[in-house]
């Protein structure tokens, strides 16, 4: 792969219209592709957003684009699982790894405020934790970041050393919080599922690594959440460059 030609292949998918014109968000979807592989790529997506847990769509976008910047390879981050037995306990663990993340109390608290608002979202918040305040200007859409993949044999043979599911839901959030928290500005994220059926989340952070909770909210709630917490940042546009554009691969054991 590394010589080759790559694209970079973006889905979304909404219910009751389009995302623009107020419909429901339903799914989305990036990955890098071989030109040859462009077809089984364009259909993966297809699947993700055609059987999804949020509903049918009725809305949806499949595009792809030929990336001329070099990819930068990255190994995953380091994945604990932490078992809780209530959302209450879930979020509380949430937020102490948060802190020693190196967030401060008082603006998790602060941050917990803007949960709301990325609830309905396609995207994720920024979130600036000196000021406290959310600084991406995307409103509901948030930032959607991009351009990153992690090959399925290597994936698999991660999966088995690391005894985890082989699910495509993991590699997924794993590879987005590699390539966000490997920006040096990201101080942590927080994530869990919009996807009513799946309740496990993480804190992933470069100190902590990548900290699965099996539960961080109720099943059947439709509210997910994705916060990138940075700090120092001296060019927002050129974090949003990268989280959008640059291109990352994921790989476990590189020489
Ligand atoms: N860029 C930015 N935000 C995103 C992206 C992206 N590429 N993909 C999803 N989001 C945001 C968006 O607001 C979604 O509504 C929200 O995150 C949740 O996305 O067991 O499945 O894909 O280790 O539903 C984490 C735990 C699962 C996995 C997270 O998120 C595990 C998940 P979903
Ligand atoms: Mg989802």
């Amino acid at each position: 792969m590394k010589d080759e030609e790559l694209y970079s292949v973006r889905m979304r998918a909404a219910k009751d219209r389009a995302h623009e014109q107020g419909g429901k968000h339903i799914s989305g979807g990036e990955l890098l592709s071989t030109f040859q592989d462009l077809k089984q790529s364009v259909n993966v997506l297809m699947e993700k957003a055609l059987n999804h847990s949020r509903g049918k769509p009725d809305f949806l976008q499949i595009q792809f684009e030929v990336i001329n910047e070099p990819i930068k390879f990255v190994e995953p981050l380091q994945v604990e699982t932490n078992k809780v037995n209530s959302v209450e306990e879930g979020q509380a663990l949430a937020r102490r790894l948060l802190e020693k993340s190196g967030v401060p109390k008082r603006m998790i608290e602060k941050a917990y405020k803007l949960i709301s608002e990325c609830s309905d979202s396609r995207g994720a918040i920024l979130y600036d934790i000196h000021s406290g305040e959310r600084i991406d200007d995307r409103s509901e859409k948030g930032i959607r970041v991009s351009r990153m993949d992690w090959s399925t044999p290597n994936f698999e043979q991660w999966a088995i050393e690391n005894s985890m599911q082989k699910s495509n839901r993991v590699k997924e959030a794993l590879v987005l919080a590699t390539k966000v928290c490997d920006h040096p500005s990201t101080i942590a994220e927080l994530c869990w599922s919009d996807d009513p059926d799946y309740i496990t989340g993480y804190v992933a952070s470069k100190k902590l690594g990548y900290q699965r909770i099996t539960k961080l909210k109720e099943p059947g709630d439709e509210r997910g959440c994705r916060i990138f917490f940075v700090n120092g940042l001296q060019d927002l546009m050129s974090y949003i460059d990268y989280l959008e554009k640059q291109p990352i691969f994921i790989q476990w054991n590189k020489k």
